[in-house]
């Protein structure tokens, strides 16, 4: 079917990264995912082929292509090793896109050229007290002269130990919560931070996570992303963007568990011929992949009307709600189709499930998705 939300260069692009994804990546994930490492020479190919810079403008050394390519080359690489997706999904939703819209020229020169080249970036605004209660951080940004004192602790920090600079909230006006946080850029390399722990989980194994501990950490004023006291509004509307991205990844994992447990029932034999020949098998991909469609639609639409600079607040929490939900039910169902091989570690549908459940945690847990979509439609 073809692609209508994009133009013929960027379905040429997509085709390139599709055979990255297939060829390159997909032969690699289960090590990665035993490994709880992503080669460098890998996240090294990807700089190599210009993945970090499709999205970014041509003035910032990027190519300038779609939000909507951006959001297909995260389902390609999800499909083949949802980890490895992270890496790009990172750098670009959340580290590069709050610069976009917030930024000021200096940290768009400064940063945005960095990611085009291949910097990996990432965005630290939750804590180990404050989740889903996003205005309910502790960081404190203090200000000294030209600069902030940052101090507090970050954890769940994806591509952590491969990050070069991070988008940080911390807390500059206390007593105010949403209004009295600013955002800033920080690099890695600052003296006063540092990882204090790898995270270790039970899916996207592969994809760093730590927890971070600002200790002093001195930021130029110049790093605050968009104005002082006005920093909730950039996180927030940074996950506006990222939901998508983890929409993409949802399907991409769903589709990359279909795909393979149609591969096995076309060859597993029972009862004397091929299982994909009973109806009840065929019932269950059939509702498989009518789900993953039905997901594709609303992010397809939501990645669209984000490029469009439109409202997506209810769009992208309903893509990343439906997308997650539909990514976790099809992994069960695809590893069922496997049978007992499927519950083994010599098939890949298990890592699909586990990479799947995440996504119905993080960037916000479904049922924060829920209240954000009943918000918009009260309003
Ligand atoms: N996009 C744009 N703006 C948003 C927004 C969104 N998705 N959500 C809230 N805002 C704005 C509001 O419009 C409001 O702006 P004004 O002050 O101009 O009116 C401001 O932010 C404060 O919003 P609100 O009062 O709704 O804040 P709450 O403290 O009630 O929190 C939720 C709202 C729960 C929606 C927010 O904390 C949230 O999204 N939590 C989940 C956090 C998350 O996803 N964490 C994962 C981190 S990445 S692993």
């Amino acid at each position: 079917m073809k692609d209508r939300y994009l133009t013929d260069i960027e379905r040429d692009v997509l085709e390139y990264i599709k055979k990255f994804a297939t060829d390159e990546l997909k032969p690699l994930a289960r090590e990665i995912d035993m490994n709880e490492k992503i080669p460098e020479s890998i996240i090294q190919r990807m700089r190599d082929l210009g993945f970090f810079s499709i999205y970014i403008p041509e003035k910032y050394g990027g190519n300038g292509l779609s939000f909507s390519l951006l959001v297909r080359a995260i389902e390609e690489l999800s499909k083949a090793c949802a980890s490895t997706a992270l890496v790009l999904d990172g750098a670009l939703t959340l580290f590069a896109e709050p610069i976009l819209m917030f930024g000021s020229e200096y940290l768009k020169q400064k940063y945005l050229t960095r990611i085009a080249g291949g910097a990996v970036g990432g965005l630290a605004i939750t804590e180990p007290g404050a989740g889903s209660d996003a205005a309910g951080i502790q960081t404190r940004a203090e200000k000294r002269g030209d600069r902030f004192i940052l101090n507090g602790d970050k954890i769940f920090i994806t591509n952590g130990r491969i990050s070069e600079f991070f988008i940080v909230d911390a807390v500059t006006e206390p007593g105010k919560g949403s209004k009295g946080i600013t955002t800033f850029v920080v690099d890695a390399n600052t003296p006063g931070l540092s990882i204090s722990r790898d995270i270790h989980k039970i899916g996207i194994r592969g994809s760093s996570t730590v927890e971070l501990v600002f200790s002093d950490v001195e930021v130029p004023e110049e790093n605050v992303v968009g104005e002082v006291n006005k920093g909730f509004k950039v996180v927030m509307e940074t996950l506006d963007a990222g939901r998508i991205g983890i929409a993409a990844q949802a399907i991409g994992i769903a589709q990359g568990a279909l795909d393979e447990a149609i591969e096995y029932i076309k060859q597993r034999k029972q009862f004397g011929r091929e299982i994909s020949n009973f109806q009840g098998i065929q019932f269950m991909i059939a509702d498989m992949a009518t789900k993953i469609e039905a997901a594709r639609a609303i992010t397809y639409e939501a990645a669209a009307l984000w490029q469009e600079h439109e409202n997506t607040i209810k769009l992208s929490s309903m893509a990343k709600l439906f997308a997650s939900d539909v990514a976790m039910s099809v992994t069960v169902d695809a590893l069922q189709l496997f049978g007992g091989y499927g519950y083994t570690v010599d098939f890949d549908a298990e890592r699909h499930m586990r990479d799947a459940k995440i996504t119905q945690i993080y960037e916000g847990t479904n049922q924060i998705q829920r209240l954000v979509i009943a918000r918009e439609l009260l309003k």
